[in-house]
């Protein structure tokens, strides 16, 4: 017990309220920031001990995304920049809820379970975002790390996905980039120069771009790497936290769910806008067009420009390489049926939550995976960056043009995790390559009105879904409901699942008219409240 005496003094210090139970659900840790102080110390502990099981340094980001500024929690980061391993999770969980008198016992069962030789050295990178409480918190995961004897490294205000990227340079020492803001700011640069560089006649008006910032620490990154970008992109910066509210009424969030503008934001009809989440690791775009009508491109537009143009570079260079989208069910049917018909590419469906997509994206040559939501990134495998690179030497001429095209969409891409940032950047240079607005990247498919609702119910568990979420096996006659209402909507699709991060059941569905789908949507969350135990009154029609 000697060994953990450190580890006993400073808990007393980082008190768990007694009784306080939180899991660590899709992406982490995530609750009022009041509840968080414990749970961070002893994220600081178990990162101390994922990072002498890896042998390899660990990243701790302290962070509630989208959520309201009140709220904060906390993401563990594995050794190449990947989400935390699920049986980690586990133990997250465990240590997370141990009571203060059990915290030792728990620490010391994972110790054994992993087999963990606590004389290893342990090295943990932390990051936070802009959050009031970021920074208190922060110091809770600081001194769990140190309880521990673990090394650690404070970013400071960073970005989620420049912190992942920060990992994985360390752990492939070096040769994914300089592990520093800075390291990272020139990877990404020099790729968008080198991809820009080659349609040298833009116009002001085709660089131009609306960014709202989401008052977070997106706005405050861009603000740093704008002047930077010679011009090639012309940023106008917008909910940049210098007065309004993290995530209030601005954000990918906000204008994903709302379907409408960011309050503060000055566009005028046809201007090219995007918005950053809270922790910049998600990205929509949109604008409105000359009758005031709001239209936005989200993830499954953003995966399907993206996409496109490597398939295209691909068959340029003449490389027979497999590619692959991957989706989760809220993708928008057109999006799927533009993908496979028109692109012939494979698409692939998997759960929602990051990790199952990234996961996927992995098994093939290039993985392009996006969440409708706008959290997304390209994979590409080792074999592919080998072949670019012997292309960029062997070649001349337009295979060869061709080629550095790819090694810099390569370089521009952050294949740790979606980054917002980084997505920016490629969907600007493809815009710029192909000589495209921001309507005609719209027109590239026409998305099937959709419409989401959440119904409540006693114990969202009793929900079981199976098929990457399309189809409910539990309770009995739901599924079989779904599908009775489903027929009588032309194009209907309609599927059901217990959130991850809220105490509801997500309802979807998607049909030929607005008026059909926001039908079918109520009826299904009908169904759902009658053999699902809803709780409240029943849903209304919209
Ligand atoms: C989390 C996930 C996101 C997912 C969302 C679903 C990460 C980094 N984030 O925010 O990918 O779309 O949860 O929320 O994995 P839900 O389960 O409440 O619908
Ligand atoms: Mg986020």
């Amino acid at each position: 017990m000697a060994q953990f005496e450190e580890v006993s003094k400073k808990s007393e210090l980082h008190p768990k309220p007694v009784g306080m139970v939180q899991q660590y659900g899709t992406a982490g840790f995530r609750t009022h920031a009041d509840h968080l102080d414990h749970v961070m110390f002893r994220m600081g502990l178990l990162a101390a001990l994922r990072s002498r099981n890896t042998k390899a340094t660990i990243g701790v980001m302290v962070t509630a995304s989208h959520n309201p500024e009140e709220d904060n929690g906390v993401k563990l980061i594995d050794p190449m920049g990947e989400m935390l391993t699920p049986v980690w999770e586990v133990y997250a969980t465990r240590l997370a809820n141990a009571e203060q008198d059990h915290l030792l016992t728990v620490l010391e069962d994972i110790i054994e379970k992993e087999s963990i030789d606590l004389t290893q050295e342990a090295h943990v990178f932390v990051g936070k975002d802009t959050r009031s409480s970021s920074a208190r918190l922060s110091e809770a995961v600081l001194d769990g790390v140190t309880a521990l004897r673990g090394h650690s490294k404070d970013y400071g205000l960073v970005t989620t996905p420049q912190l992942h990227y920060m990992v994985c340079c360390c752990n492939t020492q070096g040769e994914y980039g300089q592990a520093s803001v800075e390291g990272y700011y020139h990877k990404l640069l020099q790729a968008f120069a080198e991809l820009t560089k080659y349609v040298p006649n833009r116009t002001d008006d085709q660089k131009c771009l609306l960014v709202d910032g989401a008052n977070g620490i997106g706005a405050l990154k861009l603000r740093e790497l704008v002047p930077r970008l010679q011009g090639e992109l012309l940023v106008s910066l917008f909910c940049d936290s210098t007065s309004g509210k993290l995530n209030h009424q601005c954000g990918a969030d906000f204008v994903k769910v709302q379907q409408k503008s960011p309050k503060g934001i000055d566009m005028k009809a046809g201007d090219r806008c995007c918005s950053f989440d809270g922790d910049g690791d998600r990205i929509v775009y949109y604008y409105s067009d000359a009758e005031g009508h709001f239209h936005l491109l989200d993830g499954d537009k953003i995966a399907t420009l993206i996409s496109t143009f490597l398939k295209e570079l691909l068959t340029q260079a003449g490389l027979d390489l497999n590619m692959a989208v991957v989706q989760t069910a809220y993708a928008n049917g057109s999006s799927t049926r533009y993908l496979q018909d028109t692109m012939k590419l494979i698409v692939k469906c998997t759960k929602t939550g990051v990790k199952h997509l990234h996961h996927v994206a992995q098994e093939f040559d290039i993985g392009v995976y996006f969440e409708a939501n706008g959290h997304g990134t390209v994979l590409f495998s080792k074999v592919l960056e080998e072949k670019i690179r012997q292309l960029c030497k062997d070649s001349d001429g337009e295979r060869r043009r061709v080629a550095t095209l790819l090694k810099n969409s390569v370089d521009l891409i952050n294949q740790t995790v979606g980054d917002a940032i980084s997505d920016m950047l490629l969907i600007e240079a493809i815009l710029a390559i192909r000589g495209m607005t921001v309507q005609q990247w719209d027109a590239i498919y026409t998305d099937l009105p959709n419409r989401q609702l959440k119904v409540k119910v006693s114990d969202r568990r009793v929900i079981e879904t199976t098929d990457a979420e399309r189809k409910t096996v539990s309770p009995a006659g739901l599924q079989e409901a779904i599908d009775g209402l489903v027929e009588k909507h032309r194009q209907g699709r309609s599927f059901v699942r217990p959130s991850g991060t809220e105490d509801v059941v997500r309802v979807y569905a998607e049909a030929e008219t607005q008026e059909s789908a926001d039908a079918l949507a109520h009826e299904v969350s009908l169904a759902v409240y009658r053999l699902a135990g809803g709780v409240g009154g029943e849903p209304k029609p919209l």
